[in-house]
C-alpha cells in the first residue's frame, strides 16, 4: 500500500552510508564526509535575452580556486569592531604634509597595529597543518596586502613589518601596489605571509566578510572611515570611526579571543602612542 517499512529504512540508510546522500535529501555533506554538491546549473542564458561571454583572467582562475577551497574548508566567523581614528587621522595628515613625496594612507597604521596585535595574540600568527592537528606559530611578522588590479586580486607580502617604520612601510606599500598593477610581482613577493589585510577603505562600504588566505588563520577587512556621533559620557561628539571586519578560522581561534584581538586592534588605532609600548 506504499507504506515505508523497517526494511525500506534499513536499505535506504545502507545506501546513504555506502554511496553518499542523494541530492533529493537536500544533504550537502555525504555520510562519509566530504562535499557531495549538486552539479553546477547549466543554463542557456541566450534563451532569456542577449548575452556576451568573457573568460576569467589567469589571476582570477588561480585566486578563484584558492578562495573556493578556503571558503569551503575553513569555518569562517567575522568579528566586527570600530576604531576611533580621529587623532590618528590628524597625525596622518601632518605626516603627509611633512612628507609630500610619500602617500601615507591609513593602511600603514593598520599594518603597525596588526603587528602589535599579532605579538599580543600569537595564535593569530599561526598556520594549521593539513591534518588540522598541529599549529605552527611564527616568530616573524610578514603581512599580506590585498591589491586590486585590472586582472584580479593579488596579495603581495610586506616582510618583517615589525622592523619597519611608518614611512618605510608607506614607501614599500606604494612600490608593491605599483608592481602589482604593472603585473611585475613574482611568486616570492606573494609568499610567506602570516596575516592579510584587505582594505576597501578607499572605495567605501561599512563592513564585509573577507575570506581567509590559507594557510593563514585570520584576515582583517577594513572599510571606509566615517564621521559618527559617539557618546562620550556627557554628549555625542563627532568622531572618525574606522570599521574593522576580522574573519578568523574557528578551528584555531575562539570567539572570545577574536573579540579581544579586535578590541586590542581598535585600541592601538585609537591611541597610536600605544604602538610604542
Ligand atoms: N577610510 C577612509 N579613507 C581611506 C581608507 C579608509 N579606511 N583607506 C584609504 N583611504 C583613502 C586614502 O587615504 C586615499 O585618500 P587620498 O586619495 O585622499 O589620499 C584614498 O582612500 C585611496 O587610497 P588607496 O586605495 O589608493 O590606498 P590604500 O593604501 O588605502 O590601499 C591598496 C592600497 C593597494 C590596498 C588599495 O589600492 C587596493 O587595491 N585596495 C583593494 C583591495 C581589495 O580589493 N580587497 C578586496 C579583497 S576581496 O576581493
Amino acid at each position: 500500500g506504499g507504506r515505508i517499512q523497517r526494511e525500506d529504512v534499513s536499505a535506504y540508510v545502507k545506501q546513504v552510508m555506502t554511496a553518499g546522500a542523494p541530492a533529493a535529501t537536500g544533504g550537502a555533506v555525504a555520510a562519509g564526509g566530504g562535499l557531495n554538491l549538486l552539479p553546477w546549473p547549466k543554463v542557456d542564458f541566450s534563451k532569456f535575452g542577449e548575452v556576451d561571454e568573457k573568460p576569467l583572467s589567469r589571476i582570477q582562475k588561480i585566486s578563484g580556486a584558492n578562495l573556493a577551497r578556503n571558503w569551503a574548508m575553513i569555518p569562517h566567523v567575522t568579528q566586527y569592531e570600530d576604531a576611533d581614528i580621529t587623532e590618528l587621522e590628524a597625525f596622518r595628515k601632518k605626516l603627509g604634509e611633512e612628507n609630500k613625496d610619500l602617500k601615507i594612507t591609513p593602511l600603514v597604521f593598520q599594518i603597525k597595529a596588526v603587528v602589535a596585535a599579532l605579538k599580543k595574540f600569537p595564535t593569530f600568527n599561526a598556520s594549521l597543518d593539513a591534518s588540522g592537528e598541529k599549529l605552527t606559530l611564527k616568530k616573524y611578522f610578514h603581512i599580506g596586502i590585498a591589491v586590486d588590479t585590472p586582472d584580479g586580486l593579488v596579495v603581495p607580502v610586506i616582510r618583517d613589518a615589525d622592523k619597519k617604520g611608518l614611512l618605510e612601510l608607506a614607501a614599500e606599500l606604494g612600490e608593491i601596489s605599483k608592481k602589482a598593477r604593472d603585473k611585475k610581482l613574482t611568486a616570492n613577493d606573494m609568499s610567506g605571509g602570516c596575516f592579510s589585510i584587505s582594505s576597501l577603505g578607499g572605495i567605501g562600504g561599512t563592513a564585509f566578510t573577507p575570506i581567509i588566505n590559507a594557510p593563514e588563520v585570520a584576515i582583517l577587512g577594513v572599510s571606509k572611515a566615517q564621521m559618527k556621533p559617539v557618546w562620550n559620557g556627557k554628549e555625542f561628539a563627532p568622531r572618525l570611526m574606522l570599521p574593522l571586519s576580522l574573519s578568523y578560522d574557528h578551528r584555531v581561534i575562539d570567539g572570545a579571543l577574536a573579540a579581544r584581538f579586535a578590541v586590542y586592534l581598535a585600541q592601538q588605532l585609537g591611541d597610536i602612542r600605544r604602538l610604542l609600548l
